[in-house]
């Protein structure tokens, strides 16, 4: 495969309502983004990943577009953003838009103008009549049963026009008609727009959620009772002319640039076959995808109700990715992001007598592997879950649905609130936290959500001149990444795969060949040291023996592989 900038590339992901405030609202913003860039720049990551920050009423914090060509006040102009993309390049650092043409905002004018049966927008969007002999507007006349993915239909009626449209999220989040050429083109024109803006490529959210099967087939029923709202993603996800649209994108906006940009689909649901035909150089259409088989693994009825996920269960599940991308396409490496809970409190143990050492070894693990790796903001300082009191505490449209709909449905907010508590998005969204002051430094004003409590202990400032905190050891790792061919280019293979505490794999290229030994429990586990010697650490006596909990070594193996044995 020949080598691209992006192979050998680390992505930092700011959430920017989050990230800094630079005007004490409350709301991180892009000045406040400009003013941490050196944080970023010491991390030494190449590319960073700006969610959302177009206009928008913020259902869903952004991912609820009314305007593809203007910046929402609350995060600044145009001209901020230009400022941005000035700074970032000035560091050496690329930046990467999120690209959410999915669907639009309700109040985009586009829906706003397709809200009149006669108005040539109208096929914009999914609009349809009613499920036959159901009376419109009456529950379960809806046209499909498909469930949304923030809780309840995906259907909701419009009075005005005597039909329902189509919202896969939220019902301020309606479905563009990717079958309608002018959708198509009318995104493609603006995207050349971003990209003449001077950005270097895009995050495409949920991307691969754009085709739908045009006759609308109802899904499995996901309950038993009658009127149970069904499983509609074998007719939306990867859809049957995904491939063509995203060849078209390519050859309608990419290719011109193709060499300079960095493209990811985000793509819930997707599978290791697909994925590779998304990210087949070859088939031009990403570069990369995001996966979501791991972060699933914990995943019981829904979302929120979680089950207990062991390592081997994990290590199948990551290496089936690894070996499933190894001759085709290319891997994205997460453990967190903006959806996703704090990964030290899901993959790691984030109780102080374990929290540094795990957030690390989580570091080593992850960006060791095959892939272009993801570090979403705070996870380079271990940033942890926060606790959440009752649900007036949560803030994301995702929690808060899927709360009322509970509790509509008969449970108790005792029962609810645990799953919340360990699964909602915003424990990725409480603010970064840089020092000790107020607000962790985040604002001068009343945060939009709540700062955890941790942040006295656990900042950025804390952290900067500590050799063992945990941003210095994102600093190595990511070094690391940019020194060594094996870990960019080599091969991979998973070992001890059934064993319940180590996570240990080998990177080979030519006769080099890298071993990176974790354990990923609270016990300590039995070792055998390799031929070899250590490269990188995350702290404690090198035990020949034995690997403390949470321990992580990273080896340069010598002689022979038989000699190993
Ligand atoms: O996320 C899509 C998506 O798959 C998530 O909804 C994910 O399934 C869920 O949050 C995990 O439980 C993208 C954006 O990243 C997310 O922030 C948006 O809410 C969503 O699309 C709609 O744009």
């Amino acid at each position: 495969m020949a080598a691209r900038w992006w192979h050998s590339a680390v992505v930092y992901q700011v959430y920017p309502r989050s990230f800094a405030d630079s005007d004490g609202d409350g709301l991180g913003d892009l000045r406040g983004v400009v003013s941490k860039l050196d944080h970023v720049q010491r991390l030494g990551v190449d590319v960073i990943w700006l969610s959302p920050v177009y206009r928008s009423p913020q259902a869903d914090n952004g991912y609820d577009i009314s305007d593809y060509y203007d910046i929402d006040p609350r995060f600044g102009s145009l001209e901020s953003l230009d400022e941005l993309i000035e700074e970032v390049h000035a560091r050496g650092m690329k930046l990467i838009m999120d690209l959410v043409v999915n669907h639009t905002s309700d109040e985009h004018p586009w829906f706003q103008a397709s809200r009149d049966p006669n108005s040539p927008f109208r096929d914009w969007y999914w609009w349809r009549d009613a499920r036959p002999d159901h009376e419109a507007g009456t529950p379960g006349a809806e046209p499909t049963n498909w469930e949304s993915y923030f809780s309840g239909p995906t259907w909701t009626f419009d009075e005005a026009s005597g039909q329902y449209y189509l919202h896969l999220f939220g019902p301020k989040q309606p479905d563009l008609n990717w079958e309608n050429p002018e959708v198509r083109e009318a995104i493609y024109e603006m995207m050349r727009w971003w990209l003449d803006r001077g950005i270097d490529g895009f995050r495409m959210d949920v991307i691969n959620l754009i085709s739908k099967d045009p006759a609308l087939p109802d899904g499995e029923p996901l309950g038993e009772d009658p009127g149970a709202l069904g499983d509609g993603t074998p007719f939306f996800v990867s859809g049957p002319r995904i491939h063509e649209f995203m060849s078209e994108m390519y050859s309608q906006v990419l290719q011109t640039q193709d060499l300079r940009l960095l493209t990811v689909a985000e793509t819930p649901g997707v599978s290791i076959e697909d994925a590779r035909l998304f990210t087949d150089a070859a088939r031009h259409e990403v570069n990369m995808v995001f996966g979501f088989d791991h972060v699933g693994l914990d995943r019981g009825a829904d979302k929120f109700d979680v089950v207990p996920r062991d390592l081997v269960t994990l290590k199948e599940c990551l290496n089936r990715w690894q070996v499933g991308l190894a001759d085709v396409g290319w891997n994205s490496l997460y453990w967190d992001n903006h959806d996703q809970p704090r990964a030290v409190s899901r993959f790691g143990n984030d109780h102080p007598d374990h929290w540094a050492a795990s957030a690390k070894a989580l570091a080593l693990v992850l960006h060791l592997h095959r892939g272009t790796p993801y570090v979403y903001q705070g996870e380079e300082l271990g940033m942890t879950n926060s606790p959440w009191a009752s649900i007036d505490d949560f803030r994301d449209i995702e929690s808060t649905n899927y709360y009322d709909l509970a509790v509509e449905a008969g449970r108790e907010p005792d029962d609810i609130l645990p799953g919340l508590r360990q699964m909602s998005r915003d424990n990725a969204r409480t603010p970064v936290q840089w020092d000790a002051s107020p607000n962790a430094g985040f604002t001068s004003g009343e945060p939009w959500i709540q700062v955890n409590p941790n942040y006295e202990r656990l900042n950025a400032a804390a952290q900067y001149n500590d050799p063992d905190s945990v941003f210095n050891f994102y600093q190595r790792v990511i070094e690391l990444r940019h020194r060594d061919p094996v870990i960019v280019d080599g091969s991979f293979e998973m070992l001890e795969v059934e064993h319940p505490q180590l996570y240990v794999y080998v990177r080979q290229l030519d006769n080099r060949r890298l071993l990176v030994a974790a354990n990923l429990s609270n016990d300590p586990a039995e070792w055998s040291e390799p031929l070899g010697f250590v490269l990188l650490h995350n702290g404690g006596p090198l035990d020949p023996a034995r690997l403390a909990p949470w321990e992580a070594r990273l080896y340069e193996l010598v002689g022979s592989p038989e000699a190993q044995k």
